[in-house]
């Protein structure tokens, strides 16, 4: 927990959100500002500031992550495609230094 992060305060439920998905590592939920029909942020609980410091450790709730983001498509009904992006750092246009994979969908990107 880092008291300064926007998305450790929405995992620990001192900020709402429009949750979709939660577990004792993973939650997911609707991005304030939508890049498209369907746009969720799943996040690790723990605060990971970009896909960047990510070790081996890492390696199942990295997979699990994209797993979930997998099984949130299926749930919105993302037939036809979709994308799952993850923004590392400035120049990777990061705005929230807590790791999260967009998962974007419901028209053609
Ligand atoms: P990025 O540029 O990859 O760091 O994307 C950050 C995303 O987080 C951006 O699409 C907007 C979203 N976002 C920022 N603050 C909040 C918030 O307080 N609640 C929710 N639901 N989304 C947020």
């Amino acid at each position: 927990m880092n008291n300064d992060c926007i998305f450790c305060k929405i995992a620990t439920n001192q900020l709402p959100s429009e949750k979709v998905y939660s577990d004792e590592e993973i939650i997911a939920f609707k991005d304030i500002n939508p890049q498209a029909p369907v746009h969720i942020l799943v996040i690790p609980k723990r605060h990971i500031i970009s896909a960047d410091e990510l070790t081996k450790d890492d390696i199942e709730l990295a997979g699990r992550m994209i797993l979930i983001a997998q099984q949130i498509a299926r749930q919105f009904h993302l037939d036809g495609g979709y994308r799952i992006q993850t923004n590392i750092g400035a120049d990777g246009g990061q705005v929230v230094p807590h790791l999260h994979f967009h998962l974007l969908g419901g028209k053609k990107l």
